[in-house]
């Protein structure tokens, strides 16, 4: 199938308590890695959104820059591009897949590759960290005013999200998306099962969706060693060597309606390992057809 890729840059820290993921875009969009990959013609850079200070308060910041990524993404969506959303700390996901339902007529559904839940609210929460609870947020469970970006209600349903890779959380978090139905895949049972047989299931569940899914990957679902510029790393995670044929096999689905890469942190990135692993990921989901 042909795609038109628009890349867009969420950078934004405010969502984290360490805010070196707001240099993320920036840094990509000047990285050797990336040479290779703004060449191609069927990919451009679109906007990069930044936040806007003075608000009156993390929680109005964020829900501003996730309003203007929700429209940006919808925008896109709505002329046909395939959007790829570059990160940014991962509050910003609210704001992606916002955008995305209000482009699709039906429901879509989310796969989720996290060392973490995301999945608190402002009760739950033991860090206060926005970035801890976007998909809590999508789930309709929030601050009003992150919960209302893109219009109201919950973008997804429980039953079409499904998270892959996860190592480290709070009983709180997960007893919520336990009660909501949706499906946690640990880094325990990837280890048990193999990652072809997790993936697989977990993307026949966010395929039920009629609308179409898209991928919300935290870079630290990887293994810190083989991606180091995180903002929060966690041990015993992921390798490329796993999880990239996994997502090469997402390529020419049609059913994917984006993706978005997030927690890239430039000062932690020891050698450029992880830019120019998100580089390789992006060309693997997303592969340049023969001749185009
Ligand atoms: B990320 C945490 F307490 N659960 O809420 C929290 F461990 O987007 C971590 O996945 C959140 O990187 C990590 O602050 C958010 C913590
Ligand atoms: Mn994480
Ligand atoms: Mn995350
Ligand atoms: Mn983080």
């Amino acid at each position: 199938m042909h795609r038109t890729l628009r890349l867009i840059g969420a950078a934004s820290g405010v969502g984290a308590q360490d805010p070196g993921c707001h240099a993320g875009p920036t840094a990509l969009h000047r990285a050797h890695a990336f040479d290779d990959l703004q060449r191609r013609p069927d990919l451009s850079w679109g906007e990069t959104l930044f936040p806007r200070q003075a608000l009156g308060g993390r929680v109005a910041e964020v829900a501003d820059l996730c309003q203007r990524l929700a429209e940006a993404v919808r925008q896109a969506r709505e002329r046909g591009e395939t959007p790829v959303v570059l990160g940014g700390d991962h509050s910003c996901a609210i704001g992606t897949w916002s955008g995305v339902r209000a482009a699709s007529p039906a429901p879509v559904g989310l796969l989720w590759l996290d060392a973490h839940l995301d999945s608190h609210t402002p009760e739950s929460t033991h860090s206060g960290a926005l970035h801890g609870m976007p998909l809590a947020c999508l789930l309709g469970q929030g601050d009003r005013r992150l919960v209302t970006v893109g219009g109201p209600g919950p973008k997804l349903l429980p039953g079409h999200v499904a998270l892959i890779g996860v190592r480290s959380y709070e009983p709180e978090e997960r007893e919520f998306l336990d009660r909501l139905g949706v499906r946690v895949f640990t880094i325990d049972e990837v280890r048990q099962r193999g990652l072809p047989a997790v993936f697989g299931e977990a993307l026949a569940r966010v395929r039920q969706a009629p609308g179409g899914y898209g991928v919300s990957l935290d870079l630290d679902v990887f293994d810190p060693r083989e991606a180091p510029g995180v903002g929060s790393p966690e041990p015993a995670g992921l390798s490329q060597t796993e999880l990239m044929p996994a997502l090469a096999g997402l390529a020419g689905d049609p059913a994917l309606l984006a993706l978005e890469v997030m927690e890239f942190n430039p000062d932690r990135d020891a050698g450029g390992r992880t830019a120019a692993l998100l580089a390789r990921l992006i060309g693997a989901v997303f592969p340049r057809r023969h001749g185009a």
